[in-house]
């Protein structure tokens, strides 16, 4: 273990590792995660003394936030020209957002309050649990990442700020060696913000399971270390908490522009849902909880989280079983948690008075060693512990997965059984109900036969979250979901979110749209006649063109083979 005091700073860390650039502290360490964070004598290790700082520096920057000018102040965007704009457009391609606009922007910018005007109204307990604000980064840009910290630091209150913990997984970037200590020490000089690094690269998930370990506040709260957390983020978090241990909390999720970098607010009317194939999705808020808030500002309980940004009370986190630390880098254990939180007798809601922003980026910008699909073998590991017979769906859109090896599980099924959790089917029967099961109450499902051609309907590949043209292709025999179709109690012709339509009129394409429950995507299937009928109009499904890839169009009845069509199962319903 070092101590490592750097000069300037005022700022002391013990930390397990160093990073690459940290001279001459090169040698490797053999320490799980640990630092601590030392006060200067220039608050009297005097917590009293060390408190008025803090707030004093809370409220000068409140007093000041309106009153600043310069690019990308109050949340505006910044627009590049020329030269620059050539550069910009060049490293976007590497990083996947606009480094140059963001390094132009204050690292303490203002942006606009985008909540809901009510928030203001709600008065939250003066005694709230303390918070641990930990913010992971791998070879994180500059100013995205200490725009992060300083937004927390200067919007948090600091009587209920304990601490902010950036976590550095493992980066070797030169701005985020000694540079970036210097900056945090010179900055922070009462060590609000603490820099602690894992000793090799741990992925996304290991990363915040150390973040958590090294935190000592009542509360963890996991950001991404490109986020802007809004004014009063906190404390309707930590409210929430504090009237219940259990609940896992979601700020809103608002949009900065990887581009511009512009501050958007993105309203609260979405829940998160999920896709089989494991992919998390946004999804308005269902019916039933409308009309269970009272109002616009009330928490929404929501099947899953986006993943990044959430709150838990930190023994609770560990006592549901934080993390699977058998996850690498990215992906699938924002609906693990999700999962298990339900399951297992927690709850997760978002909560719309609570905003932070945060950089989407189309790609990511950083390595995946091994070039392993860590997404599908993530969502394996969570598949195989907590979707009981469910997991066939998941499957059923990652064939080539049957044969990989999702390593050992033992541990996590041990968990569900300690924790005496409740089965898949009990969170999709109360959480998630409106979730469709494309093999369950249905009348039938599977790849839907023109007998006469050997060809089957197939979505030929189309982004399903678009208006798509159904195609035929020659029947794959179960080796492909493309193919896999569903006719549902409702009358619809379906796949997960999307429904067969037609406007009636003879020789149209039959495009899918979102599933929306009118008569232009109801059907009738006669089983002994292997017609597909469109209710609305009466006419036929035919396989109009030859080949693959060819379209389907609705057609007058006319009893000929190319309208023949039979489901792969049918269930008796
Ligand atoms: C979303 C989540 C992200 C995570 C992911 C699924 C939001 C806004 N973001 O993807 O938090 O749940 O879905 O896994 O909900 N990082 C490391 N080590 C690594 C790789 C990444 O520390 O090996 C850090 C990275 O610097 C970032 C965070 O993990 O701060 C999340 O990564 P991302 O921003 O690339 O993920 P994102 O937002 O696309
Ligand atoms: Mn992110």
């Amino acid at each position: 273990m070092h101590v490592l005091y750097s000069q300037n700073s005022l700022f002391f860390c013990v930390r397990d590792r160093t990073h690459p650039d940290d001279l001459p502290f090169r040698q490797p360490h053999v320490l799980t995660v640990l630092y601590i964070n030392q006060r200067h004598s220039l608050f009297s290790n005097n917590d009293e003394d060390l408190l008025k700082f803090r707030r004093k520096r809370f409220i000068s920057y409140q007093e000041l936030e309106t009153k600043r000018s310069g690019p990308g102040e109050n949340g505006k965007p910044v627009y590049l020209e020329g030269k620059e704009k050539e550069l910009a457009d060049s490293l976007f391609e590497k990083e996947a957002f606009n480094r140059l606009a963001s390094d132009k922007i204050a690292l303490d910018r203002s942006i606009p309050d985008v909540r809901d005007s009510k928030c203001k109204d709600i008065e939250y307990p003066k005694e709230l649990p303390t918070a641990s604000i930990i913010i992971i980064f791998h070879n994180e840009a500059w100013s995205p990442l200490l725009r992060t910290a300083h937004s927390v630091v200067n919007r948090s209150p600091p009587e209920y700020l304990h601490e902010v913990i950036l976590l550095d997984d493992f980066s070797d970037k030169p701005h985020l060696g000694q540079k970036l200590k210097d900056y945090i020490g010179e900055t922070w000089p009462d060590g609000i913000v603490k820099l602690v690094r894992t000793m090799e690269r741990s992925g996304l998930i290991r990363a915040r399971l150390a973040g958590a370990k090294a935190a000592t506040g009542d509360v963890v709260v996991f950001l991404d270390s490109h986020c802007e957390a809004n004014i009063q983020w906190l404390e309707p978090l930590l409210a929430r908490i504090k009237g219940d241990r259990t609940r896992i909390l979601c700020n809103e999720i608002d949009l900065i522009d990887a581009n511009t970098l512009q501050y958007g607010g993105t309203g609260s009317s979405s829940v998160g849902g999920f896709w089989w194939s494991l992919h998390f999705s946004w999804r308005p808020i269902p019916h039933h909880e409308v009309q269970r808030r009272k109002s616009s500002v009330d928490p929404i309980r929501s099947p899953t989280m986006a993943g990044g940004l959430f709150a838990a009370d930190r023994k609770y986190f560990f006592e549901i079983g934080a993390y699977d630390p058998g996850m690498d880098v990215w992906g699938g254990e924002n609906l693990e948690i999700s999962f298990r939180v339900w399951m297992c007798g927690g709850s997760l809601e978002f909560i719309p008075c609570s905003r932070v922003g945060h950089i989407f980026r189309s790609s990511h910008p950083y390595t995946f060693p091994g070039n392993k699909d860590t997404h599908g073998i993530n969502s394996m590991r969570l598949a195989e512990v907590w979707m009981d017979g469910y997991k066939r769906l998941f499957y059923s859109h990652r064939k080539e997965l049957l044969k990989s090896d999702a390593g050992d599980l033992t541990e996590r099924i041990e968990l569900r059984q300690r924790l005496k959790c409740k089965s898949f089917k009990w969170y999709l029967d109360n959480v998630y109900p409106e979730k469709f099961i494309p093999d369950e109450k249905v009348r039938a499902y599977g790849m839907v036969r023109n007998a006469e051609s050997n060809m089957c309907l197939d979505t030929l590949g189309k982004d399903e979250k678009k208006t798509f043209d159904t195609g035929v292709y020659s029947c794959q025999n179960g080796a492909s979901q493309a193919e896999v179709f569903t006719l549902s109690l409702q009358d619809e012709i379906r796949r997960e979110e999307s429904c067969m339509t037609s406007n009636g009129e003879p020789g149209s394409t039959v495009p899918f749209q979102e599933c929306h429950g009118r008569e232009d995507q109801k059907w009738m299937h006669n089983k002994e006649k292997e017609l597909i009928i469109h209710k609305m109009s009466n006419l036929c499904l035919d396989r109009a063109e030859e080949g693959n890839g060819g379209s389907v169009r609705v057609k007058t009845c006319d009893d000929s083979p190319s309208q023949k069509w039979t489901f792969e199962h049918y269930l008796d319903v």
